[in-house]
């Protein structure tokens, strides 16, 4: 069975919750690697909306194990949320099928108040972060001042490493963000309950998915933000503070690069971002407002509304080149029903030159115009549709010519947010 990688191919929220949920399937083993809560992927079962926010979309099929790898920054207290809410709606009957990385980082209090109080302070040039306290935990990581899980479950490490590290934190809370310090006892206590629920799930899941392979199991890994949220590869510092990109799958998991075969981009048939940073095909019209609204571009942790533009052929290709997609899949392509026409970005005009790749740099990105490709659109309800061909003549052109623009092939359309409104083609 191959092991594969699904990654956003944008700004996230491409739907990737629906597309791993459909791959789960054929996965033995389901993966996060990097982000936390500040994710939100979404799945619809039924009648029923799922969204799910640190535990592995594959959770809502029985038999599937769901692992939390060592990249990922996990908020106790999201988790034991999420995990008494799938028990209460009758998943997760065996605990043994979710297992948490025991060198995954945790987000601390000071993370939250820190990352919330940096964006209320920064006025104009605020990130937009979803306030989960994500770039302070990975700050921690980075700068190996992170308090991991392996840590929190030894009471007197968990203790030592807070006292070391709070005196810190509250002279930046204090001092720099004009908020209050905590005490020592708060956190002590708050997060000792939670260590008892954590630790029952606790691994070494880089062994563990060694040994999966071993026995011939098969891994999808569930990438979280998008593309160009890449802390490396993304519009820094418009980023989240994570490896988004395929490779972070490895680093994130503890997996080799040599066990992954496939890498599955998922990508709008339109594009959107949530928060600050450039976004060339935006559209701050009512058009805009009109795929807002068509496509209910919420934030699924946050509720902000997502800002709307036209598919972008040139951030593709680069989604293409950095994570090696082997495939693209596009969702949401319902969305576009009714509009009377329909565009395609296939180039940028910068200071009068016509660029073909995204640029490096942000202010040249921040300046950049699209060129566009029009296409007639088409008015009928597609969500039906089972096979490309059932699919308007229009529709049809405008995924073979995303295709060609793109640089690898379509292998699945998802034509509405149900498992049985999609179109795989391979
Ligand atoms: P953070 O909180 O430090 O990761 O924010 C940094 C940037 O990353 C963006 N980001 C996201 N973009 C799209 N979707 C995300 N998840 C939620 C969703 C977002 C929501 O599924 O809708 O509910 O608002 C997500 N998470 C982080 C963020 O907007 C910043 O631009
Ligand atoms: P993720 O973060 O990539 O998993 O995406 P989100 O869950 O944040 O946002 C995608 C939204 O689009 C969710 O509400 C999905 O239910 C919905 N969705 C996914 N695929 C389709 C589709 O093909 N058509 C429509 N109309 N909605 C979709
Ligand atoms: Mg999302």
């Amino acid at each position: 069975m191959a092991n594969v990688v699904v990654i956003g191919a944008q700004w996230g929220d491409e739907g990737k919750g629906k597309v791993v949920d459909i791959y789960t399937e054929f996965a033995d083993n389901v993966v996060r690697y990097q982000g936390g809560n500040n994710a939100g992927h979404t799945l619809v079962v039924g009648d029923e909306k799922v969204i799910l926010h640190l535990i592995p979309s594959g959770i809502l099929h029985e038999g599937k194990r769901c692992i939390i790898g060592n990249g990922v920054v996990l908020d106790p207290e999201v988790f034991i949320m999420e995990i008494t809410k799938l028990k209460a709606n009758g998943y997760l009957k065996d605990d043994s099928m979710l297992r948490l990385s025991e060198s995954l980082h945790i987000i601390m209090p000071y993370h939250k108040r820190i990352d919330i109080a940096r964006e209320a302070k920064s006025g104009a040039k605020k990130i937009g972060t979803t306030g989960r306290g994500i770039g302070p935990a990975y700050e921690d990581k980075i700068g190996r001042r992170g308090i991991r899980l392996m840590d929190l479950l030894d009471e007197k490490a968990f203790s030592r490493k807070v006292k070391e590290i709070l005196d810190e934190k509250n002279l930046i809370l204090t001092q720099l963000l004009n908020d209050k310090p905590f005490t020592f006892e708060e956190i002590y206590e708050e997060y000792m309950g939670y260590a008892e629920t954590l630790r029952k799930y606790a691994a070494d899941t880089s062994l563990l998915l060694h040994k999966e392979i071993q026995a011939g199991k098969s891994l999808l890994f569930e990438g979280a933000q998008g593309t160009l949220l890449d802390v490396d590869h993304g519009t820094y510092p418009y980023v989240t503070s994570s490896s988004t990109c395929s490779g972070g799958a490895c680093t994130g998991s503890g997996v080799s690069p040599r066990e992954i075969h496939e890498v599955i981009g998922i990508a709008k048939a339109y594009a959107t971002r949530v928060g600050s940073g450039p976004f060339p095909t935006e559209l701050e019209d009512e058009t805009g407002e009109a795929l807002r609204q068509a496509g209910r571009e919420f934030g699924s942790t946050t509720g902000r509304p997502r800002r709307c533009g036209w598919y972008d052929a040139l951030v593709a290709r680069y989604a293409v080149r950095v994570n090696g997609l082997s495939g693209i899949a596009i969702t949401k392509l319902d969305v576009l029903s009714g509009l009377e026409t329909v565009k395609v970005c296939t180039g940028y005009t910068h200071n009068g030159q016509v660029l073909d790749e995204v640029p490096a740099s942000l202010e040249i990105m921040e300046q950049c115009r699209p060129i566009y490709q029009e296409f007639p659109g088409w008015t009928e309800d597609i969500t039906g549709a089972k096979s490309l061909a059932e699919l308007p003549e229009n529709a049809q052109s405008y995924i073979k010519r995303i295709e060609e623009l793109s640089g690898a092939p379509v292998v699945l359309v998802s034509v509405g947010p149900r498992r049985s409104e999609t179109i795989i083609l391979r």
